[in-house]
């Protein structure tokens, strides 16, 4: 079986900025994911958030593997071609009643990525819909302008800086709601967040962030994974890779790339006039 797209559906993808959807894993895979998260979650407590919020795949081999998931590879290929990295990656849980919410924002105001070649899969390990605050995006943001986020800092955002576009209509927002097992794909200047999570269960999905190889990065070296084809640009280095679950060498990088994404060094493009 093979997951590329047709040209209709990359066509739809350049108009709109975002594609839905696709089968990656079969929901019994899926609920094992969701086992393994919730089992990090207790471990990590807080910090959960913290440390799978840049390069979560760092954490464990299992979501390095997720990563390169075939069907999910063959839909990025679609629109990046053949030489895939992997930037990074994030978890994003909202417990049952939980009132945490992403806030709208483009992922290319801190990204620091030239050319903006870029999608993210949003790859679901529980229903993910209206009612439990899934993924939601702006259809036609990714060809306007570069918006200007006002960092919040808000304890509630599940975002690093809280960064927040204001005044967006949420009536022309599209709910990308998805079964357990399946993904959507949004460009990375598109803009998205999520609402809260009002129903009496765990919402839990993991975002992967995935460039051309031939995509440089504005903020000096760092690293991501080869995932598919072959990365002859040589713009990034090696990710340190999981020798297993939460192996400590990895959280410890974990820790240091949120506080480093975190800090007020990393500036938005659009303040930076990097874009
Ligand atoms: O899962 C969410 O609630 C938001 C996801 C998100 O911001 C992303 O995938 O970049």
């Amino acid at each position: 079986m093979s997951g590329y797209l047709t040209s209709e559906e990359v066509a739809g993808f350049e108009r709109d900025g975002y594609f839905l959807k696709r089968r990656a894993i079969t929901q019994a895979h899926a609920k094992d994911c969701r086992r393994r998260l919730e089992a990090m979650e207790e471990t990590l407590q807080e910090d959960c958030n913290k440390r799978m919020k840049i390069k979560a795949h760092i954490a464990s081999p299992w979501m390095v593997d997720l990563a390169r998931n075939p069907l999910i590879l063959d839909a990025v290929e679609s629109l990046l071609g053949p030489d895939i990295l992997l930037f990074g990656s994030s978890m994003f849980a909202k417990a049952a009643r939980s009132d945490k919410f992403v806030s709208w924002h483009q992922d290319s105001a801190y990204y620091g990525l030239t050319p903006n070649d870029s999608v993210t899969v949003w790859l679901a390990f529980t229903p993910s819909n209206k009612e439990n605050g899934c993924l939601r995006v702006l259809p036609g943001s990714h060809l306007g302008e570069d918006f200007e986020h006002d960092e919040t800092y808000d304890p509630k955002n599940l975002l690093a800086k809280g960064q927040t576009i204001r005044g967006v209509d949420d009536d022309q927002a599209k709910y990308l709601e998805l079964d357990p097992g399946e993904f959507s794909m949004h460009h990375v200047r598109t803009a998205h967040g999520s609402l809260g999570n009002y129903s009496d269960d765990h919402r839990i999905g993991l975002a992967f962030f995935y460039i051309g190889a031939h995509v440089g990065s504005t903020l000096g070296r760092r690293t991501a994974l080869c995932v598919r084809g072959q990365d002859t640009y040589g713009h990034w280095d090696e990710d340190p890779l999981p020798r297993y679950d939460l192996d400590p060498l990895s959280l410890d990088f974990l820790t240091n790339m949120w506080s480093k994404y975190q800090s007020k060094e990393v500036q938005q493009a659009a303040k930076a006039g990097r874009l």
